[in-house]
């Protein structure tokens, strides 16, 4: 029975009320969330306004992909769901982007969209943005539920929270109907009715027998290499992953999220040796990565196999939470399922304080050429070439990051994201957010913005310029809450770069190119921000220290040589007709 049809003999006269705008706000300020991001309109406008009047932090976008971008990196940094409010539809539409990304990426995130009338949805009778949005969300979400009943308000965004963070993190999608909000109950019951959730991430804690197998395999090993993922990341483990690594010598790999877990100067980092490490590995041990597409699915020539699909004859072990991730690409040896702080301490006390470190020959091969590889980045980053290229414009937002480790950096592009990784050293964990497992465009500014807020610490967005124009109209929004975001834009005109022609020699440019000089500096004065045009290494220098110190919202568009990038990036074999050829 629904609560305003509750018998009004429970209530005295005197009794206070209280409905369902005010549980789903209580509900949610009892779970520990502050912040919600989202895009107010019909029908949670009201309930945006008086989550702000009751305390919460209400961040408000100009598109709510860029809202649920923000929900879900808010998710990874912190470890609880971010949440994302949005309108019926087309708004939820507009948000399921990011709750796809969320939960491909393992980021808990929670979207919480207005529903029309369940009546007249069902019978699909024409309501104002009608959608039968659950069905919609299920197969891109980890849980989707729809609360109907003001007293269950508690349990829906119990099962939200849990859903959202426990076991493998995603994202998941609760349906609020218009009418839920204005439903009446006595206020005492509707307190009663909250759950504040215990213990909403359980310890997973590995099999002994689990831990020992993975130690057997690790101790045999001849060229060891540890891989971290941007699980390892989120599972806060930084602390034991370093003992980890620091005890038994391996080598290791950062993957993209995961720079910075331990220092990417650490002098067991094999960033630099990647396309030597990964062949010649023998034991492998993966920490919260999984042996997708951005591993090249753990076979193949990338791994020393004979052609694309084969075998390179290494061995596995994987630590991971989900156990149906094991032998998903390849066998896994030693799988060892549980939370990542649980697993490696368990490897941890398994092993003792002495570990015999990898044989020398091992060792001196990595770093040799992982030295030869900086020593040549080396060079390249001091060169100052006219027009400025992405190196040497790197080399600068390099330095600002040395400086400043406590800065957050966003990243999306192709060329800009590629160049970017592997120049830009991370110091401290959590710190580079980007396009993540889909290689997505358009997480840049919401990314940016819950990289302020939830880290009150400067932002520097590296974006391309044709990333950037997904989320580009919420500098807007960047300016309204005055966060400390400095976006640069590495301007090159184009999809890739800028020289494409029209292959059927039409007026059109072709689809790759932009408006030539595209002064994007400007986007940020007109909402009262800082913009910068930058031509020389000195200026982007310049611009990004004066934005970092200000902390004013501020858009450097940095002009990069427009020949400079190459098709696709670093993933040009993906690309079909670079494949066809191979
Ligand atoms: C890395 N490298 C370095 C350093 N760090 N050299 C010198 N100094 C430092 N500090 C070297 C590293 O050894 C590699 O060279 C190269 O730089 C690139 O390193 P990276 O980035 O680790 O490796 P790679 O091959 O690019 O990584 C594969 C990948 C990555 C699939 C994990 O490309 C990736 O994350 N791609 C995501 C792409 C994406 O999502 N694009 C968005 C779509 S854009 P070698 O060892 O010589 O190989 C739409 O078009
Ligand atoms: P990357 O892209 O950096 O390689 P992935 O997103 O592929 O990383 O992998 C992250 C993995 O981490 C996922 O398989 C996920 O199940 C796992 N994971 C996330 N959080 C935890 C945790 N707390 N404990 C164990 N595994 C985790």
């Amino acid at each position: 029975m629904s609560a305003n049809l509750a018998p009004v003999a429970h209530h005295t006269e005197e009794s206070p009320m209280t409905d369902g705008f005010n549980l789903v706000i209580d509900a949610l300020k009892l779970n520990g969330i502050k912040t919600i991001y989202g895009l107010p309109g019909i029908p949670i406008t009201d309930l945006t306004r008086k989550a702000q009047a009751q305390g919460l932090r209400v961040i408000s976008f100009r598109h709510e992909q860029n809202a649920g971008n923000a929900a879900a990196i808010a998710g990874f940094m912190t470890g609880q769901p971010g949440v994302c409010l949005t309108v019926s539809a087309p708004g939820f539409l507009n948000g399921l982007t990011a709750l796809a990304n969320a939960t491909t990426n393992c980021f808990p995130m929670i979207l919480i969209s207005g529903s029309s009338e369940r009546e007249i949805v069902d019978l699909q009778q024409g309501d104002y943005e009608e959608m039968d949005q659950v069905a919609v969300a299920k197969s891109l979400c980890k849980a989707a539920f729809r609360v109907l009943h003001a007293e269950d308000i508690g349990v829906g965004i119990a099962r939200a929270i849990r859903s959202a963070v426990s076991g493998r993190p995603g994202g998941v999608y609760l349906d609020l109907p218009a009418k839920l909000f204005s439903q009446a109950m006595d206020a005492a019951a509707g307190t009663a009715s909250l759950i504040q959730v215990v213990d909403p991430a359980p310890r997973q804690i590995p099999a002994p027998d689990a831990v020992q197998r993975a130690l057997d395999l690790l101790k045999g090993a001849k060229k060891p290499l540890i891989l971290l993922g941007k699980g390892a990341a989120y599972a806060r483990a930084e602390a034991d992953i370093r003992t980890l690594v620091e005890r038994t010598g391996i080598p290791y790999l950062p993957m993209s999220m995961a720079k910075g877990l331990l220092p990417d100067t650490h002098e067991l980092s094999a960033a630099a040796a990647r396309s030597y490490v990964l062949p010649e590995a023998d034991v492998v041990v993966l920490i919260g990565a999984r042996l997708n597409w951005l591993l090249s699915h753990g076979k193949g020539k990338t791994w020393g196999g004979k052609d694309h699909k084969a075998w390179g004859g290494q061995k596995f072990i994987q630590i991971d939470i989900s156990p149906t991730e094991m032998d998903s690409n390849v066998r896994i040896d030693a799988p060892l399922v549980g939370d990542i702080g649980s697993c490696v301490a368990a490897l941890l006390a398994g092993m003792g304080t002495q570990w015999p470190k990898p044989p020398a020959e091992w060792l001196s091969a990595v770093f040799d050429r992982r030295n030869k590889n900086v020593a040549k980045m080396a060079e390249t980053l001091a060169k100052d070439p006219k027009p400025m290229n992405f190196h040497s414009a790197l080399n600068v937002v390099r330095d600002i990051v040395k400086a400043n480790p406590d800065a957050m950096l966003v990243n999306e592009g192709a060329n800009a994201l590629d160049f970017t990784r592997s120049i830009v050293d991370m110091y401290k964990p959590r710190k580079r957010l980007d396009v993540g497992t889909w290689g997505v465009m358009g997480i840049g500014m919401g990314f940016a913005v819950a990289a302020a807020v939830e880290s009150g610490e400067p932002v520097i967005a590296i974006e391309g310029d044709s990333a950037f124009g997904f989320s580009g109209m919420e500098v807007e929004t960047i300016c309204r809450y005055n966060l400390p975001v400095c976006v640069v834009i590495f301007n090159n005109n184009g999809v890739y770069r800028g020289t494409d022609k029209n292959m059927g020699g039409g007026d059109d440019v072709a689809p790759t190119v932009f408006v030539k000089d595209a002064r994007y500096e400007k986007m940020m004065e007109a909402f009262g921000g800082v913009g910068v045009y930058a031509t020389t290494p000195a200026e982007l220098r310049k611009g990004l220290e004066d934005a970092i110190r200000s902390r004013k919202p501020t858009l450097i568009n940095a002009i990069i040589d427009e020949t400079a990038g190459t098709e696709s990036g670093r993933i040009t074999s993906l690309n079909p007709a670079a494949a066809a050829k191979k």
